[in-house]
């Protein structure tokens, strides 16, 4: 890869059809993409559903990927990687397969109809927060702040990490 390349942070979010299954493969599937070199990735957390309630838990995680894919570029690989999940667009914040947000992409502020960085919410999620603070703490969202920062503001809101015997432990900020 050249000079040029960002550091771009993705969050990932399933609670359809083996949740753990479909994040970890688009992790593998993201890591092997020959436009994206990895950047660190989070474990994988579990989080009571933001927005409709009659909707399972999510497992959520995030990625981080050097690129020179332009923004634009990097969020229609998203949208295929989704697609390639069986994602179909359901009510807004409804279940789904596979939800691949582009989070932050360098230090750059983007404002279009179909993109918006850094993403909307996330300074204030614990689903996104928890995980980049153990990947990225010293990541600076744009307008925000350091991560490190946001997530010391941010309660856990019941989320909890998946530890490797697949046991989930309550996080805390303190
Ligand atoms: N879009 C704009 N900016 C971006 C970006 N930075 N990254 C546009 C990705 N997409 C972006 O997305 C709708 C449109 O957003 C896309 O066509 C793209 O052009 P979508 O995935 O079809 O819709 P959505 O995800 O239902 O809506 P939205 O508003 O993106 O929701 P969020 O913020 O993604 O939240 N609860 C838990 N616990 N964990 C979760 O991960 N996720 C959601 C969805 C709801 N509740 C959740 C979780
Ligand atoms: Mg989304």
């Amino acid at each position: 890869m050249t000079d040029e390349a960002v550091t771009a942070w993705i969050g990932l979010g399933s609670n359809l059809d083996d949740p753990r299954a479909h994040v970890q493969r688009a992790l593998e599937r993201l890591a092997r993409h020959p436009q994206l070199e990895s950047a660190g990735r989070s474990g994988l957390y579990l989080s009571p559903p933001m927005g409709p309630q009659d909707q399972p838990e999510y497992v959520n995680a995030v990625m981080g990927v050097r690129t020179t894919l332009s923004p634009d570029a990097l969020l229609v690989l998203l949208q295929a990687e989704e697609a390639a999940h069986e994602r179909r667009r359901g009510r807004r914040w409804g279940p789904r397969t596979l939800d691949l947000d582009l989070l932050l992409y360098g230090d750059r502020r983007i404002r279009q109809p179909s993109l918006v960085v850094p993403h909307p919410g996330m300074h204030e999620r614990s689903f996104v927060l928890y995980p980049l603070a153990e990947v990225a703490p010293d990541a600076r969202v744009p307008g925000r702040g350091e991560v490190r920062a946001l997530l010391a503001a941010c309660p856990a809101d019941g989320l909890r990490r998946i530890q490797e015997d697949g046991t989930a432990v309550a996080v805390s900020n303190e």
